[in-house]
């Protein structure tokens, strides 16, 4: 057996089919910390739910594009790759010219997989910019939220993300590490691109090592090794941003706080310590106050504060906190805590996103672009905020606010997705669902029949990463990946490239497309002027034919403990802040000029409507974290052995407390039932002390199974409401729902997802 080089968004490994057919999977030599994720791949070659040919949802092939409710509910009608192709792009050529370019939304989110030329949202944007454009979409579901208020506050998220202290550093010199979210160990093998060496997990066992103070601020106790010695505060969901407004009441009114730091390097602290003395509404946020609404007790709170005080201390907030209502709000006061504290630009001091979010964040490994495909550009300026795509194809022409700016949702009549699953990411799915019912075409490419596949007219069947040539790399990356072909494409499955490349031929627009080069002329000729590029910084780089015999190349280091915050500490005028001041604003002129009730122009605690201290929670008294799931990426090989594994009675496990669990005559083991007013899954009962009474736990990305308004398998997102996190920034507000929950009594359901739709093989019409 042959093992051929590839990598994952979770790891690098080598792969090869053993004489039964059978696909085998190692982990890359190097790394030292392999996820357990590798575990899924060996199915996903042949999974039942791999789509075999192009198939046509058979109301739209028999009465034509249109707003159909049936989409999603009909069966489909295999067609060959020329009658697709020519029905999509005369649809194309339809919509262009009955409603223009910006009626095609092709924002089409998601991660889809690690190579980089045949990155399939990539390749669809390249493909819509050539047809004229299309409606695109601004930010992420990761830390959509974050994206839009730091810019206001101390500079692009890129800037934050990209300059905390590393992990290295944070071993070396910090004292305290007081975690918002904790650094969940599940998440950081996964980064965007690949990753060939897992280090975070090796840093998170030398903060044992060294006597790293930390303190666990979350609900889950799993949000940090169980290996490590820490003070878990198990805070009542979504109710941060208090604790951190206490923190900076007891620094202020103890004179813990750095003065020549608030007056040096930041803008507002006199008014956001007015708001915390409660001088203007009466509301003063001390210990006492934020122990009411977090559950912490107050003495632990000013206990906490003061040993941040004392000590080198190290605040991370993950991005879950910003992935809620008012997600603005514990992001911005915990910046304003670490510039109380002053630390900021200190080695192992200040502030840090997105520690144990993603694999890269904090990591040393070499800072390279790495060769990618262009766009092009897209004439179309029309956007939306990416977690508005529900508003947007229910409400056309509605008005909404987005950072300052009043916008218009446009009329979308060909929705095109290709890498990504809004059935997975989006949430109040029954809400998609209608929403899905509005343009007159959806188009999607996978290799699976996700649900998002499954809601389509046009569905496309493409190859997986496995099947095909590419490179792939990570941000932070030790090395540029050569991905062999490790197996043929699966029955009738194509490239994205070679899709887009036939519709380009029937749309007049192939040169534009392929400027005449093949895939893998591509790959020659997009890894050759990267490498004269790499040549013109002094780096020699192997020919294409070397690197791909080697499989791989291992990128120079270019380590250096140079942050943008040292040199701000350094000096704030030379190195001033991209923000209206140049310096961090705790209180932001412009954002509180755009007036808004729901972000206003400091960190505010502001009551949210999905969280336990509200009046939903009366009828609806559990508050269920979706956080992402330990056992895949996403949705993506829900069917692999990992993620089977963790089933329980075949649906994806939620976890309770045994104190929510006895009243409710729910057992370890059990089918439940979890609702509120939008919708309800069932799922499978686990019980734990290692989560705090009240709160239940449902990862995101068991594939939505619908039966009704119920999803038989698990998926949080029916329960989700379809909140903006602010008129600010519009981010989605997944993390967090209030639901209830009961056993469910006799034969569940059955779950059918894990098999194709009904589908015709030959048109009978
Ligand atoms: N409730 C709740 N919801 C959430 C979150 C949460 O915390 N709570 N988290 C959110 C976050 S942070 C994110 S990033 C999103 C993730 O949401 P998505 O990125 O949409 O989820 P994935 O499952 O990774 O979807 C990628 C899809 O691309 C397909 N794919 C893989 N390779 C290819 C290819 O080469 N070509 C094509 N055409 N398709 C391919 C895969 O089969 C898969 O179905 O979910 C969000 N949703
Ligand atoms: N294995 C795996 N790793 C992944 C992913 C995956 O799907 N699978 N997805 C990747 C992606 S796209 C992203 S964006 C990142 C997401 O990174 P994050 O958004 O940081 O990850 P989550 O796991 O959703 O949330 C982290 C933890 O926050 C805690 N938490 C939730 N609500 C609260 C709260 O109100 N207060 C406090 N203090 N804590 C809270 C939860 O206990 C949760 O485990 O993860 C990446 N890593
Ligand atoms: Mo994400």
């Amino acid at each position: 057996m042959r093992l051929r080089p590839s990598t994952s968004h979770w790891g690098a490994f080598s792969a090869g089919l053993d004489e039964n057919g059978h696909l085998q999977v190692s982990a890359h030599p190097e790394d030292p910390a392999p996820s357990p994720l590798l575990g899924n791949l060996p199915s996903a070659l042949t999974d039942p739910t791999r789509i075999a040919a192009p198939a046509i949802r058979r109301g739209w092939l028999e009465r034509g594009p249109g707003p159909d409710p049936k989409r999603g509910h009909e069966d489909f009608v295999e067609v060959g790759w020329d009658e697709a192709l020519d029905l999509l792009s005369a649809e194309l050529l339809r919509v262009r010219s009955e409603h223009g370019n910006e009626a095609i939304y092709g924002g089409s989110y998601g991660w889809a997989s690690a190579g980089r030329f045949h990155h399939a949202q990539s390749q669809l944007h390249r493909f819509l910019n050539a047809f004229g454009g299309f409606t695109s979409s601004r930010n992420t579901y990761s830390y959509g939220t974050s994206a839009v208020v730091l810019p206001h506050v101390v500079g692009t998220a890129t800037d934050v993300l990209r300059n905390g202290s590393s992990w290295p550093t944070i071993v070396a010199n910090t004292e305290l590490l007081v975690a918002f979210g904790g650094v969940p160990e599940k998440n950081v093998f996964v980064t965007p691109g690949g990753v060939t060496r897992h280090h975070t997990p090796g840093f998170l066992a030398q903060l044992a090592d060294r006597d790293v103070e930390v303190a666990l601020i979350s609900p889950l106790r799993a949000d940090l090794p169980a290996r490590l010695d820490v003070r878990w505060y198990p805070i009542r969901p979504a109710t941060d941003t208090a604790l951190m407004l206490a923190l900076a009441h007891t620094l202020a009114v103890e004179g813990l706080h750095d003065r020549r730091f608030l007056d040096r390097y930041c803008t507002g602290y006199d008014e956001f310590e007015r708001y915390l003395l409660g001088l203007d509404d009466g509301i003063v946020k001390d210990a006492a106050w934020a122990s009411a609404l977090t559950d912490i007790p107050a003495a632990e709170i000013v206990d906490l504060a003061r040993r941040m005080a004392a000590r080198r201390t190290f605040i991370t907030v993950t991005w879950s906190l910003q992935r809620i209502e008012h997600g603005e709000q514990p992001v911005w006061a915990a910046i304003a805590l670490a510039a109380m504290l002053g630390q900021i630009g200190l080695p192992g001091g200040g502030f840090g996103h997105g520690y144990g979010s993603m694999g890269d964040t904090g990591d040393t490994g070499p800072d390279f672009r790495v060769p990618y495909l262009s766009q092009g550009i897209n004439p179309v300026k029309q956007y939306i905020p990416v977690a508005r795509i529900a508003d947007m194809l229910l409400r056309p022409g509605t008005r909404y606010q987005y950072d300052g700016a009043e916008r218009t949702y446009p009329d979308i009549r060909l929705v095109y997705w290709a890498g990504g699953n809004p059935f997975h990411h989006h949430q109040d799915l029954n809400r998609l669902r209608s929403a899905f019912a509005q343009p007159d075409t959806v188009v999607v490419h996978e290799p699976f029949w996700t649900a998002t596949a499954r809601h389509a007219d046009i569905v496309l069947p493409t190859t997986t990463a496995l099947e095909r040539e590419d490179f792939g790399c990570g941000r932070r990356d030790s090395h540029l990946i050569a991905m062999h072909r490790v197996a043929e494409p699966r029955a009738q499955a194509r490239d994205d490239h070679t899709i887009f490349a036939g519709l380009a031929a029937r749309l007049g627009i192939e040169e534009t497309f392929t400027e005449g080069r093949t895939a893998r002329e591509w790959l020659e000729h997009l890894y050759g002027s990267w490498r004269q590029h790499l040549a013109g910084k002094g780096f020699s780089v192997p020919s294409f034919p070397e690197f791909w015999e080697m499989g791989e190349y291992r990128l120079p280091n270019t380590e250096t403990d140079r942050t943008l915050w040292a040199d701000f500490r350094a000096d704030p005028v030379a190195h001033r802040l991209p923000t209206p001041s140049g310096r961090i604003e705790i209180v932001s002129e412009r954002v509180a000029s755009f007036g808004y009730d729901d972000c206003p122009g400091h960190p505010a605690w502001l009551e949210p409507v999905e969280w336990l201290g509200g009046e939903r929670a009366s009828r609806f008294p559990l508050v269920l974290i979706a956080n992402q799931p330990h056992t895949r990426l996403h949705g993506q090989l829900d069917g692999g052995a990992v993620s089977q594994a963790a089933k329980v009675a075949g649906r994806e496990a939620v976890h309770l407390h045994p104190e929510d669990a006895g009243p409710r005559g729910i057992k370890e083991g059990d089918v439940v039932r979890i609702f509120n007013d939008r919708g309800a899954c069932l799922a499978g009962a686990v019980l734990t002390t290692d989560l705090r009474p009240g709160v239940v736990q449902l990862p995101t990305g068991a594939w939505f199974d619908p039966a009704g308004t119920i999803c038989v398998h698990g998926n949080p997102n029916v329960l989700t409401a379809d909140l903006p996190s602010s008129q600010l920034s519009q981010g989605c507000t997944g993390q967090h729902v209030l639901v209830e929950m009961e056993r469910f009594a006799g034969e569940p359901p059955g779950i059918v997802v894990n098999r194709p739709p009904a589908i015709s093989r030959k048109r009978d019409m």
